[in-house]
């Protein structure tokens, strides 16, 4: 990785965090994109600020929760694309703190993660649909698009990035150091120097100099040459790139999949379409594999608990990580190519092999003949054999190859048995 990721490093060593979508849209419980989807106009919307009254929102439980699950940031809504503020902006009355809440709930989130040791990240929607200054008639997200009430509209934008920046400013100033801000989206025109992106960097970076940014504010991460705005990490959406992630210049760029663990960002109430833990364990080791990390998403419901299905999931990701973390956290591509049973990890001389499918018989390591300094199973730490099976030698296939025995029919873990290879 060059050096002009160098800030970005830490947070890459971290390799899984929680990224938690949460705001008004949790009363409807139709996900965070009901507004657009179901062209709600703001008069409408007004009913889900009126109930707002999360009476279950301890933000202590969701730190406790990640911490648990081995997440080691985390990164939070603070403003969503329906405008809604969780924090005490002075730049508007859409917040929290006008609600039944009545305070802060920003100010708990990064108080109870910071007590738990977990880097806070600030999510900020670019997009505002509450916001009379944003294009609403014509803007293909928003949902008054085509609502003709709003057609002869004049709109100041000046005055929106005031406000946007003006927030930003809020945000990065009012809640001590924050490890990560996550701004989210561009499209079409809706980029770059639109945002005026560049001045927004030079405040970001003079309140924050450690902070990491993704690369939604546009610009182009991939160039040898990136503009000042275009990021310091690359951000997949629900999808893990096939081959990780290189520039044009074909040096490795860090990045972050995000990926939410049934079908939508926000509370659904009725989509139970989760993964399981295997998937999400086995997402996890294919982003370190390649070099990136796993953002893991879960949906608060209205009054401000993390569904049972998530946290079930995050346990249980989390009691694989207590014992195999070794093989996650500050790992990242393996020196040998895509073995046929799994996928590799590599910390220094410390190569992870994961295997998700053992076959029958010993395990094969294709170029790792005397390679092999001492192998062991790395959820309990007992050693593992290199073994040259009867015969072995005959195959011409296999001389560069070593076998490992695997006690047992099956695999000992079904959702990632992870060997350690100490390579001299
Ligand atoms: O905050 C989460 C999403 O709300 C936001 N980014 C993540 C992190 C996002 N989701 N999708 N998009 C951005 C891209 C836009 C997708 C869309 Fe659609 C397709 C908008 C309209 C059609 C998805 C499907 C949302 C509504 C239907």
């Amino acid at each position: 990785m060059n050096s002009r990721f160098a800030r970005t490093l830490p947070l890459m060593n971290d390799r899984f965090g929680l990224f938690i979508h949460w705001g008004l849209y949790a009363i409807p419980a139709r996900g965070e994109w009901v507004r657009s989807q179901e062209r709600i106009t703001n008069e409408q919307y007004q009913t889900y600020f009126d109930e707002f009254n999360p009476e279950l929102y301890d933000p202590r439980n969701w730190a406790k929760a990640a911490k648990a699950a081995g997440q080691r940031y985390a990164v939070l809504t603070t403003k969503h694309h329906d405008g809604f503020c969780l924090f005490d902006s002075q730049l508007t009355d859409y917040k929290a703190t006008n609600t039944l809440a009545g305070r802060d709930l920003i100010r708990e989130y990064v108080d109870a993660f910071r007590e738990e040791g977990i880097k806070v990240g600030f999510y900020y929607s670019l997009i505002d649909w509450y916001h009379d200054d944003y294009p609403a008639y014509g803007d293909r997200q928003h949902p008054m698009r085509d609502n003709e009430e709003y057609k002869d509209k004049e709109i100041d934008f000046d005055r929106y990035l005031e406000y946007m920046h003006g927030q930003v400013r809020e945000l990065l100033t009012n809640y001590g150091k924050i490890d990560i801000i996550w701004f989210d989206f561009s499209y079409d025109d809706m980029t770059a120097e639109k945002w005026r992106a560049t001045e927004l960097i030079q405040m970001i970076r003079s309140l924050q100099p450690d902070i990491v940014i993704d690369n939604r504010l546009g610009g182009n991460i991939m160039a040898e040459e990136p503009e000042v705005y275009a990021g310091d990490f690359f951000s997949p959406e629900q999808i893990i790139p096939p081959e990780g992630i290189v520039n044009t210049a074909g040096e490795a760029i860090p990045w972050e999949a995000c990926i939410t663990l049934n079908d939508h960002w926000g509370y659904h109430a009725t989509d139970k379409n989760y993964k399981s833990p295997r998937q999400t364990i086995r997402a996890l080791v294919e982003c370190v594999s390649k070099n990136g990390n796993l953002l893991l998403n879960v949906g608060p419901d209205a009054k401000g608990e993390i569904p049972q299905e998530s946290l079930d999931i995050l346990e249980a990701v989390g009691k694989w990580l207590h014992r195999n973390g070794d093989s996650i956290y500050g790992c990242g591509i393996a020196e040998l190519p895509k073995p046929e049973w799994g996928r590799y990890t590599q910390r220094g001389n410390k190569l992870y092999a994961h295997v998700f499918d053992r076959g029958i018989g010993p395990i094969y390591f294709q170029g790792l003949k005397g390679r092999i300094k001492k192998a062991r199973l790395l959820s309990d730490g007992s050693e593992l054999h290199v073994e040259t099976p009867w015969m072995a030698d005959q195959y011409s296939d296999t001389e560069s190859g070593a076998f490992i025995h695997l006690a047992g029919g099956d695999l000992p873990d079904e959702l990632d048995t992870v060997i350690e290879l100490e390579l001299v």
